[in-house]
């Protein structure tokens, strides 16, 4: 799965980039979403996503970096995100929050930040659709690969296959040529693409999309 990051388009642009990856064969768009708390930095709101939705019909995975964010599931949901992702570092009640959103109808991901332990999830497992982690410190796009998170993605693929739980694993944050090879080895499936691999400066965005979807086939 492509899944490009529009905090790394043009922000004074954000429909016209979505058709422009649409027509390079974006399977889904990455909503990340910061309150300037959990992580030092700021982006979109529900109204973004509530007025870019009648413009595609590919699922809006939302990324919610965001202190207790059992507080916006609704909102997020409304303004039609499919994929309700929030961090195990920044709510008191994992458990509870993923129930919510799979109430709400959108699918339940739960994201760990590169020191997280993957103990952090084993007791929600039965609650989640997805696994997002992090290959970078989340906050900003354009930083450096943990590479520590590899040997992570393989244990939790396997820890999945073996168990043959319904459960994607997302990774994001610095996915490149170098950096892909290694999350698709490891068992990653659903791949957020931003300044290393699609965004990349003067090119355009169908054109690298179109060349990330052939390199991967
Ligand atoms: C980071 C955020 C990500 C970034 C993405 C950018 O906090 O969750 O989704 O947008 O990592 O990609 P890149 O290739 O610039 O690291
Ligand atoms: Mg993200």
């Amino acid at each position: 799965m492509i899944n490009p990051s529009l905090m790394c388009a043009d922000q004074t642009s954000l429909g016209r980039d979505l058709a422009r990856l649409e027509a390079g064969g974006a399977d889904m768009f990455h909503f990340d979403i910061m309150d300037g708390d959990f992580v030092p930095n700021f982006t979109f709101g529900p109204q973004i996503l509530e007025g870019l939705r009648p413009l595609t019909r590919l699922p809006f995975d939302t990324h919610l970096m965001v202190r207790r964010p059992e507080r916006y599931i609704e909102r997020f949901r409304l303004a039609g995100s499919d994929i309700i992702t929030v961090h195990a570092e920044a709510t008191d009640h994992l458990q509870r929050t993923l129930v919510e959103i799979r109430k709400s109808g959108a699918r339940a991901g739960v994201a760990l930040n590169p020191a997280t332990p993957l103990s952090a999830i084993r007791h929600v497992l039965d609650v989640t659709d997805l696994v997002l982690l992090m290959t970078v410190n989340p906050g900003f796009a354009g930083q450096p690969f943990v590479p520590a998170v590899v040997p992570k993605i393989r244990a939790l693929s396997r820890l999945i296959r073996r168990h043959n739980l319904p459960i994607q694993i997302e990774v994001d944050g610095n996915l490149g040529p170098k950096t892909i090879p290694l999350c698709l080895e490891a068992g990653a499936e659903n791949l957020v693409c931003g300044t290393s691999s699609i965004f990349l400066k003067g090119q355009d965005l169908t054109a690298t999309t179109q060349q990330l979807k052939a390199s991967l086939a």
